[in-house]
């Protein structure tokens, strides 16, 4: 059964609540129908939080055989979305909302890349319609006259635009207050102000900011003859926060060393980070 979704502390304090509608045009509306059922859409759906709206691109056809794409001038494999069926849907959305724009974004491999900062710059619109592509791609005059704005999730090449969407629907309903259902939404209380590589995690507890994620463990203690890190089983607190910070930023540094970069650290990480690069250097040493 659902729980009642909490809403941040702060935001009620405020008065503010917070929901986005998402428009999805697609020839797969029922591409869609396993992340409506499942997890976190679902549930922000169900709480009003989020709103999703499938629009079939097959619609807005005027001829018989409701054709959406066509040969690319100038030749070469493949097909690409005409024009006018995709400017009707967007018409038809625009409509219904007079007076209020909205960003209108297509999910293209010539996108910027969908980063945090920008799924947190899009959690801010109350409304985004989403443009899924197909085939070899979309008319140009869809990028350079209809859409607002045009993102890729990553550099590998996908079908189509759906999945994207799908990607870009999940990191932005997250970052809506009270679509985490945590009890306590205190991490949450400060997302507005946030303006960090990173979001508050599954938990709802401070993320290294930035950083990857520390290593987690839980039971067995010792699984195949591996054991869990002593100081895990200590209760030493401070000693384990310190472990852990250590950990994030060496895996960081190991694994994603770019990261470190855009990350504020202390100078106590400065520290800690040097140890690390001069443990690293000496052969025989372990971390502990
Ligand atoms: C850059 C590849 N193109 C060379 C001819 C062909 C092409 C490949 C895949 C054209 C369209 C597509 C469909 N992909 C998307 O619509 C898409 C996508 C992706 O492929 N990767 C990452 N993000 C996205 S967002 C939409």
């Amino acid at each position: 059964m659902d729980r009642p979704v909490p809403v941040s502390r702060q935001a009620r304090r405020e008065g503010r609540t917070y929901s986005v509608v998402f428009d999805i045009v697609t020839i797969f509306p029922e591409f869609f129908s396993s992340i409506l059922e499942h997890g976190l859409l679902k549930r922000a759906c169900g709480a009003g939080l989020a709103e999703i709206r499938l629009h079939d691109l097959r619609d807005y056809t005027e001829d018989r055989h409701r054709t959406v794409d066509d040969r690319p001038f100038g030749g070469g494999p493949g097909m690409v979305f005409k024009p006018e069926p995709v400017f009707r849907a967007v018409d038809a959305l625009k409509a219904e909302t007079e007076g209020t724009s909205f960003p209108v974004i297509l999910l293209s491999p010539q996108g910027r890349l969908l980063t945090q900062a920008v799924a947190q710059e899009l959690a801010r619109e109350s409304r985004l319609a989403l443009l899924c592509g197909r085939y070899e791609g979309v008319d140009e005059r869809v990028a350079e006259h209809l859409a607002t704005d045009e993102i890729s999730i990553g550099d590998y090449v996908l079908s189509g635009g759906e999945l994207a969407a799908a990607v870009v629907m999940e990191s932005v309903t997250r970052l809506i207050p009270g679509a985490l259902g945590n009890e306590e939404s205190s991490e949450q209380d400060s997302f507005a102000l946030r303006e960090t590589a990173t979001a508050p995690d599954a938990h709802g507890l401070p993320a290294q900011a930035g950083l990857l994620d520390f290593p987690q463990y839980t039971r067995p203690a010792e699984f195949n003859g591996w054991k869990v890190p002593e100081v895990l089983l200590s209760g030493n607190h401070e000693e384990i926060r310190q472990w852990r910070r250590r950990r994030a930023l060496e895996k960081t540094w190991r694994k994603r060393p770019e990261l470190l970069d855009k990350t504020p650290l202390s100078p106590v990480d400065r520290t800690m980070l040097e140890e690390i690069k001069r443990a690293a250097c000496e052969p025989a040493a372990q971390m502990k």
